[in-house]
């Protein structure tokens, strides 16, 4: 059996029932082989970053326990957000649920369809709040700065506020 990973997925939601679709998400993750969920973050209410004429997002990052491949596990998020039925009109906008791999262990991977760790995780307040919760201030492979680093150069917390602490 290969060895398990622990990765850190970053969850989204902005449309319908928001702790639905992030409750949804996280069950699917859950029964799927070679993945289990182990640690949430809280949930966060969040402002739009870039496409900002949309409805207000909520956030959480959830820690896995893997086996799977970095790739396999993309498979598995754009599939969930396919079934959770993600609208994908407007490129940055409005969306059912959208899931990021944030980490995978501590590997760096740089290819077309998949860059880990996530390219603007480092930017992105809704990110690394919840994130910190889970590893508090760890290093980012391949940025030289901790999670609290970056949260520091963010200059304020980009409009997010803490709704649920147990999802
Ligand atoms: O990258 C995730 C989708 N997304 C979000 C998000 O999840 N939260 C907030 N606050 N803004 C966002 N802009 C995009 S795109």
């Amino acid at each position: 059996m290969s060895r398990k990973i622990t990765a850190y997925l970053g969850l989204g939601a902005n449309l319908g029932d928001r702790l639905q679709q992030l409750r949804q998400a996280i069950d699917l993750l859950n029964h799927t082989k070679g993945i289990s969920v182990s640690r949430l973050s809280s949930v966060y209410e969040t402002t739009p970053v870039g496409y900002i004429e949309q409805p207000i997002f909520y956030n959480m990052v959830i820690e896995i326990q893997t086996t799977l491949a970095a790739h396999d596990v993309l498979q598995v998020c754009l599939q969930i957000e396919k079934k959770l039925k993600r609208a994908r009109e407007i490129r940055w906008g409005p969306r059912t649920i959208d899931i990021d791999i944030l980490l995978y262990g501590d590997r760096i991977i740089n290819q077309n369809e998949l860059v880990i760790p996530h390219p603007r995780m480092t930017e992105r307040a809704f990110v690394l709040i919840p994130l910190k919760e889970l590893v508090g201030d760890r290093m980012i492979p391949g940025t030289n700065r901790s999670v609290e680093q970056c949260i520091q150069e963010l200059h304020g917390e980009q409009g997010i506020r803490k709704i649920k602490e147990n999802l």
